[in-house]
C-alpha cells in the first residue's frame, strides 16, 4: 500500500507540481487544525466517523455510496470529525469526494490515507483539511518527525497512527500530539479489538488518544470510553449501517 500511495503521489504531480502545490498550500495561509484538535479534546469521548467506499480487506463496503448523505447524518447526529479516504484504488476515494464533502459540511476533516510524502501534506492542506494521518509503521522516526513539522508549518493536526509499543515510542519521540492504536493490524488486516485497551497506559496523558478500526457495538464504545478513550474512529460498522445516523446515535 504504501508503494502504492507513492505511485499514486507520483502521478498526481505530473497534473500539480510539487512547487506549484506548496505555492498553493503557502497562499492558503495556516490551516485549522486546532478545530480537530478541539474537538477530540472535549469533553467524553468523540467520534471521528469515516467515509469510505471499499477497503483493501473487506472489499466493497458501500455499492451505492451516498457520500454527501451520510456527512450529513454524521453531522446532524453528533459527529465531532469526518475522517475521509482518498486513495483511488483500494479505498475508491477521491479528492473530489473529499472537496465536495468539506463544502457540504462544518466538522473538522481528516485526509485518512498512506502518507508517504509532503507533497500528500500539501494536497490535504490545499484540499481543506484540518487534519493529516500519518502511519508509523510506514516510516522511520527520523521522517515521522519532519513530516510533523510540516503540518505543524501548514497549521494542520497529525493523527500519528501505531499499533503496537514500539511505534508508541517512535510517535512520542517524534513529538507526536494525537496517537492512534489501530486495533487493526495492517499487515495481515486482522482486528485485535482489545489492543487498543491493552495499550492504554503507554499513551503519555498529554497526549490526545484515539482508538482506531472495529467498533461495532454501543458495548465496545462503552469500553473505549471506560479506558479514557478521547475519540473513537469508526469506519465500516456507520458505511454498513442502514441509518447511520441512528447507528451513532445509539
Ligand atoms: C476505521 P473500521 O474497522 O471502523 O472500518 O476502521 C479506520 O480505523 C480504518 O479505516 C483505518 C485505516 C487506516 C484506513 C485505520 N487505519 C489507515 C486506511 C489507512
Amino acid at each position: 500500500l504504501a508503494d502504492l500511495s507513492r505511485e499514486w503521489a507520483k502521478r498526481e504531480q505530473e497534473t500539480v507540481s510539487a512547487e506549484e502545490l506548496r505555492e498553493q498550500a503557502k497562499a492558503l495561509g495556516k490551516g485549522n487544525g486546532e478545530a480537530f484538535l478541539s474537538a477530540l479534546k472535549k469533553p467524553g469521548i468523540s467520534f471521528i466517523c469515516e467515509i469510505k467506499k471499499a477497503s483493501p480487506s473487506k472489499g466493497l463496503i458501500s455499492p451505492d455510496f451516498p457520500y454527501l448523505k451520510i456527512a450529513e447524518a454524521y453531522e446532524q447526529a453528533g459527529a465531532d470529525c469526518i475522517s475521509c479516504l482518498t486513495e483511488p484504488e483500494y479505498f475508491l476515494g477521491s479528492d473530489d469526494i473529499f472537496r465536495e464533502v468539506r463544502e457540504k459540511v462544518n466538522l473538522p476533516m481528516l485526509r485518512k490515507d498512506f502518507t508517504v510524502c509532503e507533497y500528500q501534506l500539501d494536497q490535504a492542506r490545499v484540499m481543506g483539511a484540518n487534519a493529516a494521518l500519518l502511519i508509523v509503521s510506514l516510516m522511520d522516526e527520523r521522517t515521522l518527525a519532519a513530516y510533523l513539522e510540516h503540518c505543524e508549518e501548514l497549521g494542520i493536526a497529525a493523527l500519528v497512527e501505531t499499533h503496537d509499543e514500539e511505534e508508541i515510542r517512535t510517535a512520542v519521540s517524534a513529538g507526536a500530539k494525537i496517537i492512534g492504536v489501530n486495533n487493526r493490524n495492517l499487515k495481515d488486516f486482522s482486528v485485535d479489538f482489545g489492543n487498543a485497551a491493552r495499550l492504554r497506559d503507554r499513551i503519555p496523558p498529554e497526549c490526545i488518544y484515539v482508538a482506531e478500526s472495529g467498533v461495532r457495538t454501543p458495548e465496545d464504545v462503552q469500553r473505549l470510553r471506560q479506558i479514557g478513550a478521547d475519540a473513537a474512529l469508526i469506519g465500516e460498522t456507520l458505511m454498513r449501517a442502514e441509518d447511520p445516523a441512528e447507528t451513532l446515535k445509539s
